[in-house]
């Protein structure tokens, strides 16, 4: 059956986890007729949490796409992991969905995850709906909820629907914009009238509504106060307007374990929140400046690869999401990220692991395209090769690495090639050797996320993949300036090799790097041999004389030297120039850097006492601390990155799993004493170990 985009909807449910977003999604499908029964998530059998991965830690670990028809509208829905480490897939969700429907637990209000995706979510003006779920739960607070995102968040809220109750007591919604309640009971909703105890609370809800809708429109407003309150058609056309403007943030009220709550959330899903039509995606012109693509249906055809996935029974699995025209089975498209053209088979839509064949994907519509061989997540997709290609999606800092090899030698190459395929798949992944250390690092969101990805493989390949803490890279410096002179010469027989340079070396600003001055006077070295000394001089800074680490933030001047008519030679003068490097930074008092990180923790307030001690422990200076609405704790620090290897580690077993963490590079510190000492013996260690295995 075919959409138009006036009558899709494309929502990611995202939300801290273990909120209920899983469990809601089964009850949607089972609401719609999907299936016939919503399982739980604990029994391993729902919809969207389908992988053998998901199915053991009994977690959304992947972003799994559901859609299902109320009336004649169509709802794609994305069900987004709620743990940190798996953020790479709400990212490519969020792309995906015009709108959020950000889920709460009642019980617990706004949580560390929440506060993330909602800034994530503000960065992109991205609109939202909050469910507040968990309310049958005897600690669920409805209003305090809506009070905790409204002052956390600074943005209004207002409830569409409110609960008949709370905990032991709670009997179902009641629908504040079209004056119903309904009563969900052994898993069974009915519609009733609005009981006489709910009278004075509806009465408020509907006032609340009513402004909210009133408030971006002059006309709706006058009759707000003049008529005081407004239609139910009213109210509609003022919240469609405050949704799309990102004004009001609709707040519902429900139970995902029952279903209760679910049928005026799709209701208003249906009628109320904005089609794609219309919808900005921006893209890259020509000319290289940002253009503003609106989703349109009359276009010629564009869309973007919102991720990749290997599946175990269909193979390449490529979601894609359609920005302008459409996009027919059997057709032939352009890549033009990757210049190529792909074939396309037959198209699908997903309900969790089960795929239906479609006829088309409209504009604003997202679906699925089998065995695709080119595409990868970010790539677009045209009708021509002159389509502007979509800006990607820049991915959040790793926070977590590893050094991995494959145990037998003879495996790592194809260690190597599956790994380099999962980044192409999850973009918050990268795999990269690093030639400083001499380690093949993969770098990741968290421990889980790095374990999960080589637990798929090992399993997969039968491959076995040692681990290690990676290597930190470090940096040499000097403190002060010095000067030296080298000769190199070799003139015993045949063609000789001579030269000589003075030069001097001083220390430049942290994160000036490096800086060469050529001040030789009266040609005692012809302007030709330059960048030969300059060769040189970068050669011995790739190794500095402490502990063979790269040399930085040094200035370097060539001061004077000498040449032969006959044996000089740009090689001559690069040997030359390194050795003359080499002797001047040992006598420029040599120093390791240390690289620190710019660290951002979120915790709960109980822990903060614990954390903050933990940080200064590991060196780590605070440079400020906020509390945040929930009793939640963001804490600011820079702390060297030797000390954050294992942070994701420590800090869940510090907080019971609940504190969240980021970090960036920062900048180079130096280190000296004890702590030095162990790095250059390591290092010392390390290249010797090196020259034994060549
Ligand atoms: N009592 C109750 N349990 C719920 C509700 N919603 C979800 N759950 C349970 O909470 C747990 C986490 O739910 P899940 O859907 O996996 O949360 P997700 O991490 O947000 O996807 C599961 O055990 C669900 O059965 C609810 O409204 N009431
Ligand atoms: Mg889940």
């Amino acid at each position: 059956m075919g959409f138009t985009t006036e009558h899709v909807r494309t929502l990611a449910v995202a939300g801290h986890g273990q909120t209920g977003k899983t469990t809601l999604i089964e009850q949607l499908l089972l609401a719609a007729g999907m299936i016939q029964k919503a399982e739980s998530v604990e029994s391993g059998k729902t919809v969207s949490d389908y992988t053998p991965e998901e199915i053991e830690r009994k977690i959304s670990i992947y972003s799994s796409l559901v859609h299902l028809n109320w009336g004649d509208t169509l709802i794609n829905l994305w069900d987004t992991p709620g743990s940190a480490d798996f953020i790479g897939e709400v990212i490519c969700a969020f792309r995906a969905s015009e709108v959020a429907l950000m889920m709460l637990d009642a019980k617990a209000g706004v949580q560390i995850e929440t506060i993330k995706l909602w800034r994530m979510l503000d960065r992109r003006n991205k609109p939202r709906l909050l469910f507040i779920n968990h309310l049958d739960d005897d600690r669920a607070k409805f209003d305090d909820s809506v009070q905790d995102v409204h002052g956390q968040f600074e943005c209004e809220v207002c409830p569409v629907t409110i609960p008949m109750g709370t905990g032991a007591s709670f009997k179902g919604v009641i629908d504040v914009l079209h004056g119903k309640a309904y009563e969900t009971a052994g898993g069974v909703t009915k519609e009733v009238a609005v009981p006489e105890a709910f009278k004075g609370e509806y009465d408020r809800a509907r006032e609340i509504l009513a402004g909210a809708a009133a408030e971006g429109d002059d006309e709706l407003l006058v009759k707000f106060i003049d008529e005081a309150g407004l239609s139910d058609e009213d109210i509609v056309k003022g919240l469609k307007l405050a949704i799309a403007d990102n004004r009001v943030v609709p707040a519902f009220a429900g139970c995902a374990a029952t279903g209760a709550g679910i049928v005026p959330l799709l209701n208003f899903i249906a009628d109320i929140v904005p089609s794609p039509l219309g919808a900005i995606e921006v893209a890259t012109s020509p000319e290289g400046s940002d253009i503003s693509v609106k989703v349109d249906p009359k276009a010629p055809l564009s869309a973007l690869v919102i991720k990749t996935a290997n599946d175990q029974f269909s193979g390449k699995l490529t979601f894609l999401k359609v920005v302008t025209g459409s996009l027919a089975p059997d057709s032939e498209i352009y890549n033009v990220t990757e210049d190529k053209k792909e074939k396309v088979g037959k198209l699908f839509r997903a309900v969790g692991k089960k795929l239906v064949e479609t006829r088309e994907l409209v504009a604003g519509d997202v679906g699925i395209a089998a065995k695709l061989p080119y595409a990868k997540t970010n790539d677009t997709f045209g009708a021509s090769a002159d389509i502007p290609p979509f800006v990607k999606l820049r991915s959040p800092n790793p926070v977590y690495s590893m050094a991995v090899a494959a145990k037998d030698k003879k495996d790592d190459d194809k260690l190597g090639d599956l790994l380099i395929r999962s980044c192409e798949e999850d973009k918050t992944l990268t795999f990269a050797f690093n030639g400083e250390t001499k380690q093949n690092v993969l770098s990741g969101m968290g421990d889980l996320h790095i374990n999960i990805v080589l637990g798929r493989i090992a399993t997969q390949t039968k491959i076995e993949i040692v681990t290690s803490i990676p290597r930190i890279a470090y940096r040499e410096t000097i403190q002060r300036k010095a000067q030296s002179e080298y000769t190199h010469k070799k003139q015993s027989g045949g063609h000789g090799q001579y030269a000589r340079v003075v030069l001097s070396i001083n220390a430049l600003e942290r994160g000036e790097n490096y800086s060469f001055t050529n001040a030789v006077f009266g040609g005692a070295i012809s302007k030709g041999y330059i960048p030969g000394i300059e060769k040189g001089v970068k050669e011995a800074m790739e190794n500095g004389v402490l502990a063979g680490y790269p040399v930085v933030d040094v200035g370097v001047t060539v001061l004077d030297g000498k040449e032969h008519p006959v044996d000089s030679s740009e090689m001559a003068f690069k040997i030359a120039a390194r050795n003359a490097f080499r002797e001047s930074m040992r006598n420029a008092g040599p120093i390791l850097l240390e690289p620190i990180m710019a660290l951002t923790v979120f915790v709960d307030n109980a822990y903060l006492g614990d954390i903050m001690s933990d940080l200064s422990g590991r060196r780590g200076h605070i440079l400020g601390q906020e509390t945040l609405g929930g009793g939640i704790e963001e804490i600011r620090a820079q702390v060297p990155h030797h000390e954050l290897l294992k942070y994701a580690i420590d800090l869940r077993a510090m907080t019971s799993g609940t504190g969240s963490f980021e970090m960036a590079f920062d900048h180079y510190s130096p280190i000296s004493g004890k702590i030095a000492d162990e790095v250059i013996q390591a290092a010392k260690e390390f290249i010797k170990q090196q020259s034994e295995d060549e």
